[in-house]
């Protein structure tokens, strides 16, 4: 029998660092454990990173897991089978809601006798919760954004809010009172995943109820879509050379991510988020991001030396239209080039609108 932990949250929420840190913490119990990304391009920037620190990685691409629930299944059986696999924790598209019908209801009634789908864990940055509550106390309208957000805390079973070393303590324990509050239904956890505080709670809780799993939840999918159609989404690799000359590549990413930070700040645009790899040979590579408009880069891996040239790949998810992300990330790889001696490949239009969201299976609660 192996265990499946599924894992869902806004963009930027820090699921891939969750995933990374929580699978170190059960193989140090002994546990086999594996992790599997899902976006819409290959070989991601998340995917690099966890490859960084784990050896059982697959990604499931070109949808979300609703959307390619066979190609999920199919990479659950291929890590089980080669790897020796006993845990899988897989971590779903951040603009993706709806998965207790999509996801964890068709494993358990179609996979059941094979694995345990451990409770749907919702991951939460406190300071997006903020954002969104800040809007609904104004009274203002709900966005169709803050509606997908507030669905994904909806349908949870474990509340895992992350990133407790970015809020004051009695902030983050009026945060966990209000969750604890509003969704009666969830066990809710709070940790930092990158300090490794209060991480065996929320492996503690993963043992624990599935309250969520005799819920119907009823979710406007004309809103939904309409959320997710609001983010456009980039996938784009570039070549960079500096003429013989060596440059500083995790400067040079820090460089287009604070551009394409100030432009989103200048223009109102909300950033889900926006990371950057830049591979310099070998096994070295930087990756930086950036999870709101304005905010400064954050380097979540640095590359050891300066190098001649590099290649860099770009994941972005942006409240804004497609061509206007295009444009912003050409921009602010053209200022990154003249500060650092950079030529870059020219950068193409690849930013696009996802479309409807089509699940394969939507299974009811049972006796609902
Ligand atoms: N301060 C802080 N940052 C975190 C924590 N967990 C993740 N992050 C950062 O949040 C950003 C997004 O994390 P990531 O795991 O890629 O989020 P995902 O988009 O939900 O997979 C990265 O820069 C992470 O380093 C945390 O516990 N504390
Ligand atoms: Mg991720």
């Amino acid at each position: 029998m192996i265990t499946f932990i599924p894992l869902t949250g806004f963009l930027g929420a820090g699921k891939t660092t969750t995933m990374t840190a929580t699978a170190l913490a059960l193989q140090a119990q002994g546990r086999k454990v594996a992790v599997i990304t899902n976006d819409q391009g290959v070989e991601l920037v998340d995917t690099k990173l966890v490859r960084s620190k784990l050896d059982a990685v697959a990604e499931v691409t070109g949808g979300c897991f609703c959307c390619k629930f066979e190609d999920l299944v199919e990479a659950i059986v291929a890590l089980v089978g080669s790897d020796d696999v006993d845990t899988v924790i897989a971590e779903a598209v951040g603009s993706c809601t709806d998965l207790q019908a999509t996801v964890v209801r068709p494993l358990r009634q179609y996979y059941g006798e094979q694995m345990v789908v451990a409770p749907l864990t919702t991951v939460v940055d406190p300071l997006r919760f903020i954002a969104f509550d800040r809007a609904a106390q104004r009274g203002e309208p709900e966005s169709d954004l803050s509606y997908l957000f507030r669905q994904q805390l909806t349908e949870a079973d474990v509340i895992a809010v992350n990133k407790l070393d970015t809020v004051k303590a009695d902030r983050a324990e009026e945060i966990l009172t209000r969750l604890r509050t509003e969704y009666p239904n969830a066990t809710v956890v709070g940790y930092s995943a990158t300090g490794g505080d209060h991480l065996p709670e929320l492996l503690t809780a993963w043992g624990g109820p599935s309250g969520n799993q005799a819920v119907e939840l009823d979710i406007d999918y004309d809103r939904y879509a309409a959320a997710e159609a609001q983010l456009a989404w980039m996938n784009q690799e570039l070549d960079l050379s500096a003429a013989g000359e060596s440059f500083d590549a995790t400067a040079w990413a820090s460089s287009v991510l604070q551009h394409l930070s100030d432009w989103a700040r200048s223009t109102d645009a909300l950033i889900g988020h926006a990371k950057l790899t830049v591979e310099t040979g070998g096994e070295e590579f930087a990756k930086l991001s950036v999870t709101g408009a304005g905010e400064a880069p954050v380097l979540d891996r640095a590359a050891g030396a300066t190098a001649t040239a590099a290649r860099a790949v770009v994941n972005a998810r942006v409240a804004c239209e497609p061509d206007e992300l295009d444009r912003a990330v050409q921009q602010a790889v053209t200022a990154a080039d003249e500060a650092h001696g950079v030529s870059s490949s020219a950068t193409t239009p690849v930013s696009f609108k996802p479309g409807y969201p089509r699940p394969i299976h939507r299974l009811a609660a049972a006796g609902a």
